[in-house]
């Protein structure tokens, strides 16, 4: 049996301060940190959890210039932003710090400053790109130029915007610095790098070895190949005007490099919470005998299991105990992105369920729950509104809600609102079965908790409230009331019944808590209890409720999700997605922008003609539009054309044009327009006439 941890440090990866985090960050990092933490809490275990902000790294300074602002406005704006979503989704942090603060940068260059002088870090001078306008080395993602693979325009120094691919800055083709729209030049650079080689035979035991049996398969998975596949030194600063300034007098103009200071964010986080609260914060990192859990995203994990790690081991501190990284959650059928707006914001959900109505707080548990079940822990998982409802309207509603509501209706109507007594004589097989499945759940549910194995726990939890109807259905205390004139003694088999279903109850408000802590606090209040009785150690007893306790009347659980809602959520989202493709096909050149493929029946359907302008005048309050009087031989046609702008109507009278004779009339400001004619832009947006080359008669073919 291993021994139980005396203090556990839990951490959520901190969310870098560049804009708003979805659903998929909530499900990965966030919610099951919270179930653990809260879980452990209950517990009576003494536990801190921690997170904040990631203000540094290039991410930062690009949003600013994106949003045409500071980088401090980004980090204010988004720090403030992030700590309300999260806590509107009741994510229970002890603490939300920032990285931005004094405290982080201070712990981040003792931390450097321990490493270097134990000559734990190594300097290697290399070339790297330089853009001598701004006098500036630019980070990968401030070069920018045409893809090897795709041949894009859209790649950057360290990734294709378009394919997708990794790249190195070397390989771009054509780099220019986004900063000046400069070539950039090569220049000499030291930087000081962390040599993982050294502690490949480390890595290999504490992870390969000594957790084979207890870390998830897809972390282990990923640092085997990481170890395998050769560990490179890893650069620990970077050239760059954002950041904590390297505290060495010979790195003028260097920071760390974010992926150094972010972690040991949750130091400088750990330090802050035991200043506000009074308590040491050191045997927290120090004492072997502190659990140590990075709750992160699959993205993270060769930062929290490799390089941390590493850190850890040589500034002394403890190493984590476990690092339960989650795959993604796709959305609909897609990946989630930001670039593409194929996302649900916390923030959207927040606005469009928790804000909106009374009661808001369940509609956060309603969300909390459908994450929880379809929580990527093994393999990628997938949201969908459909999902959403399924699981809130046939679960959470259909079987946990409707079990706690039966029961509380009939406890009024047949027990006068009071627990009633257990009377032990009649007792049955039914009754300790119950009881017993009690006490299996709640061993099962700690088990898999203490596993991180999150979906399975929150499963059992439901299916004892679904034994919980089958046991009232069996008992059917309804039909026994029926028969009570006949029958006094039918009352003691209805308190028998009755008895049993509100301990499950009690018992059920102590399982949940850790999930959907709303609807427990919710529970105790129906019940009269204080939130004491959601102590974890109450949990399997069947005698949380006194007899002959008076309990009010029940409150709705949950709320049904309607069809309505979720056709709105499917209609936003795939408007959401379409705005932001138009914005990305406006912002491309014009040369490189066709439209779908047609057949050459669609392109037969357009009947051309030449015509000549017979007379032009302009159109009152329309400033864009010249009504034009044109001959097309076979007959005189009025058009509207948009061309106002760029010509006299006497100077085109007399001019061949090209019309689309077959369009279908339009009102134009109170007049009929019968046609268009083509025009030619150029790069400036100026118009041009399309004519045939030589004078020709109106009404000839074109095609
Ligand atoms: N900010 C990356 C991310 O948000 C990074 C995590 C830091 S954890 C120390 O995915
Ligand atoms: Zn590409």
């Amino acid at each position: 049996m291993k021994q139980q941890p005396k203090r556990y440090l839990v951490t959520s990866a901190l969310p870098y301060a560049n804009g708003l985090k979805h659903i998929g960050h909530l499900a990965g990092a966030y919610i099951p940190a919270d179930i653990y933490v809260r879980y452990l809490r209950a517990q009576k275990r003494d536990v801190v959890f921690v997170c904040g902000s990631d203000e540094h790294g290039t991410a930062i300074p690009i949003q600013a210039m994106k949003e045409g602002t500071t980088p401090q406005a980004i980090i204010d704006k988004y720090h403030a932003a992030m700590e309300s979503d999260f806590a509107d989704l009741q994510i229970s942090f002890d603490i939300y710090h920032r990285t931005s603060d004094p405290l982080h940068h201070e712990t981040s260059r003792e931390f450097f400053t321990y490493l270097h002088e134990r000559g734990e870090l190594e300097t290697k001078e290399t070339e790297q790109y330089y853009d001598a306008a701004s006098d500036t080395f630019l980070a990968d993602r401030y070069i920018k130029g045409t893809c090897p693979h795709c041949k894009s325009d859209r790649a950057f120094g360290d990734q294709c915007e378009t394919c997708g691919t990794a790249l190195s800055p070397d390989e771009l083709i054509n780099p220019v610095s986004t900063i000046s729209g400069n070539k950039p030049v090569k220049k000499k650079t030291t930087h000081w790098y962390l040599p993982l080689a050294k502690h490949e035979s480390f890595l290999r035991e504490w992870i390969l070895d000594q957790h084979k049996d207890d870390w998830r398969a897809s972390v282990l998975g990923q640092c085997k190949s990481w170890i395998d596949g050769g560990l490179q030194s890893r650069a620990v600063t970077r050239d760059l005007n954002w950041g904590i300034q390297v505290p060495l007098e010979d790195a003028k103009g260097k920071v760390l490099y974010v992926w150094f200071d972010a972690p040991i964010g949750y130091i400088s986080a750990t330090k802050q919470w035991a200043i506000n609260s009074k308590k040491d914060w050191k045997p927290y990192w120090y004492e072997e005998d502190t659990q140590l859990v990075h709750f992160i995203g699959k993205d993270n994990i060769v930062f929290h299991c490799i390089i941390f790690p590493v850190m850890l081991k040589l500034h002394g501190n403890i190493l984590p105990t476990n690092v339960p990284a989650n795959e993604f959650l796709n959305l609909e059928g897609d990946k989630m992105s930001t670039s593409r707006n194929w996302k649900l914001e916390m923030r959207d959900y927040i606005n469009d369920f928790v804000k909106k109505e009374n009661g808001g707080e369940q509609c956060v548990d309603m969300l909390r729950y459908y994450l929880t079940q379809i929580a990527p822990e093994s393999k990628d998982s997938e949201f969908t509104w459909k999902g959403f409802q399924d699981a809130v309207n046939s679960e959470l509603v259909s079987i946990f809600g409707n079990y706690v509501n039966r029961t509380f209706v009939l406890m009024h109507k047949l027990c006068n609102g009071k627990v009633p007594t257990f009377h032990a004589a009649l007792a049955d097989e039914k009754d300790s079965q119950l009881a017993q499945d009690i006490l299996d759940i709640k061993n099962k549910v700690e088990h898999s908790l203490e596993n991180y194995k999150f979906r399975e726990s929150l499963f059992d939890v439901i299916d004892l409230a679904r034994k919980g109807n089958k046991y009232m259905q069996e008992k059917e205390p309804w039909i026994l009331a029926k028969t009570i004139a006949e029958n006094p003694a039918n009352q003691q088999l209805i308190d028998n019944c009755m008895h049993h279903c509100l301990q499950l109850t009690a018992n059920l408000a102590i399982l949940i808590n850790p999930f959907l802590p709303a609807t427990s606090k919710k529970l105790c209040y129906m019940m009269k209890v204080v939130e004491k009785l959601l102590d974890w150690e109450n949990a399997g007893s069947m005698k949380l409720l006194s007899v002959g306790y008076n309990l009010r009347e029940p409150q709705l659980l949950f709320r049904k999700i309607e069809d309505e809602e979720i056709a709105f959520q499917i209609e936003k989202l795939k408007s959401g997605a379409m705005q932001e493709n138009e914005k990305a096909e406006e912002s491309k050149p014009a040369e490189n922008q066709l439209k779908p493929e047609i057949v050459f029946d669609d392109f037969g359907k357009i009947d051309l003609k030449t015509g000549i302008i017979l007379s032009a005048q302009k159109v009152p309050k329309a400033d864009k539009l010249l009504q034009l009087e044109i001959d097309l031989g076979f007959e005189k046609r009025t058009i509207l054309s948009g061309i106002a702008m760029y010509f006299q109507p006497e100077e085109i009278v007399g001019k061949q044009v090209v019309v689309v004779a077959n369009l279908a009339p339009r009102m134009l400001r109170g007049v009929e327009s019968n046609g268009m004619i083509l025009m030619a832009e150029d790069k400036e947006g100026k118009l041009h006439f399309v004519q045939p080359e030589n004078a020709i008669p109106a009404g000839s073919k074109v095609s």
